[in-house]
């Protein structure tokens, strides 16, 4: 196996990118369980996330998601970020709110919604010039409940058209990401479902489309790293937006219900290349805190990537390949599971301290009194999503 010391500088470039709804109050249809301090504004959200960053040096973005966290003035909020040590990351368009879209966005039959949809896109993409981000994330809540109640076909020709549109209003160094996921709004059929949909669509596109993979958005069971590997293969993985479920898309902390899962993701992304700051894989988290609290779970969640990340780049690959080639099943096996089974806490605490970062960056949290701070000061916080 690898030894620490020999992945450490890889460690290096990790960057995982925090989503600004993770620090809002959000949750399920059901009870959503407020923190004292929430965020009231787009600006303490950011401030938030800057302290995941300043305690773990593995956050150095923050995702927007318009419009939740619509301003006056980008540019400013963009300064902000940068003032709280932070910069400000993927767009991430929404269509899913307005009374309008009830039947679809991008791809419904009426040319007026499609164009108020197509029209929001363009609004991300003017604000992407001002922040200076480099992708638009798009993820469709289209789809039907019921048998017969649209045209499939028709509404992936009018999801064609419309994103074509979208992508040609794209700046040149920027980039288009579609999301897929398998239901949710829609019961019946959803219109970018799946990874093959996602890709047969930005494939149309150009070189500047890619697929966004959601680590909750597989049915049960599914192999999600043989997908990694697949878009890393046709060089069209664009980001990831990383979470943990159980059932359905529940939101939860990477890593927490089965980091060997993660683990094999990761050893897929480093293995095709996809890892490290130029390989064009943009590491998102895209997650909910109802019961637990919002900064430490986002501290605790880039945590368990870097764990699961430090396992995968330990995996001694020229000996994998051997026993592959020989044939040896168990031992092929038994090298991938060496290196998810070694604990790398320890050394991983030690690495942070070389780096003037704190070894536990969890109790340095506590330690600090943000969370004291932002509870006296901030009164009355905002939802974050889906109950808006
Ligand atoms: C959809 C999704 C998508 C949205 C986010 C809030 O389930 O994963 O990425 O933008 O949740
Ligand atoms: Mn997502
Ligand atoms: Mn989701």
């Amino acid at each position: 196996m690898a030894q620490f010391s020999d992945i450490a500088p890889l460690l290096a470039e990790q960057a995982i990118e925090l989503p600004s709804w993770a620090f809002g109050n959000s949750g399920t249809r059901f009870r959503v369980f407020g923190t004292p301090g929430t965020p009231r504004t787009p600006q303490e959200k950011i401030a938030d996330a800057a302290q995941v960053h300043k305690f773990t040096g593995l956050a150095p973005k923050v995702a927007l998601h318009i419009p939740w966290d619509k301003v006056d003035d980008y540019a400013a909020l963009g300064a902000y970020a940068n003032e709280q040590g932070v910069s400000l990351g993927t767009i991430n368009s929404n269509t899913f709110q307005d009374d309008a879209y009830k039947l679809g966005s991008v791809t419904h039959s009426d040319p007026r919604i499609r164009q108020k949809a197509i029209d929001h896109h363009f609004e991300c993409i003017d604000i992407m010039h001002k922040t200076g981000s480099k992708d638009l994330k798009i993820w469709l809540a289209d789809g039907t409940n019921y048998p017969g109640q649209g045209d499939m076909r028709a509404r992936q020709d009018r999801l064609s058209d419309s994103l074509q549109q979208i992508y040609a209003r794209l700046g040149t160094e920027q980039r288009l990401v579609l999301e897929y996921k398998f239901f949710e709004p829609a019961f019946y059929h959803t219109d970018v479902p799946d990874w093959g949909t996602s890709y047969a669509q930005v494939a149309a596109l150009g070189e500047r489309a890619m697929v966004c993979l959601d680590t909750g958005h597989h049915a049960p069971g599914t192999n999600i790293e043989f997908i990694v590997m697949q878009l890393l293969r046709l060089g069209k993985l664009g980001a990831f937006d990383f979470n943990s479920r159980f059932y359905a898309d529940d939101d939860l902390i990477v890593g927490a219900a089965d980091p060997f899962q993660l683990f094999r993701i990761l050893f897929e992304v480093v293995r095709g290349g996809g890892y490290g700051t130029d390989s064009g894989v943009a590491f998102m988290l895209d997650q909910c805190h109802n019961i637990e609290e919002k900064i430490p779970g986002q501290i605790r969640s880039v945590l368990n990537v870097q764990e699961m990340t430090a396992r995968a780049l330990l995996v001694d690959t020229d000996a994998l390949g051997a026993a592959q080639s020989a044939g040896d099943v168990l031992g092929a096996n038994s090298i991938l599971m060496d290196a998810f089974y070694t604990d790398v806490r320890a050394p991983l605490a030690e690495w942070r301290e070389s780096r003037g970062l704190p070894a536990d960056p969890m109790a340095a949290f506590t330690a600090s009194g943000y969370r004291e701070r932002i509870s006296e000061e901030r009164v009355g916080g905002a939802q974050a999503s889906w109950g808006a």
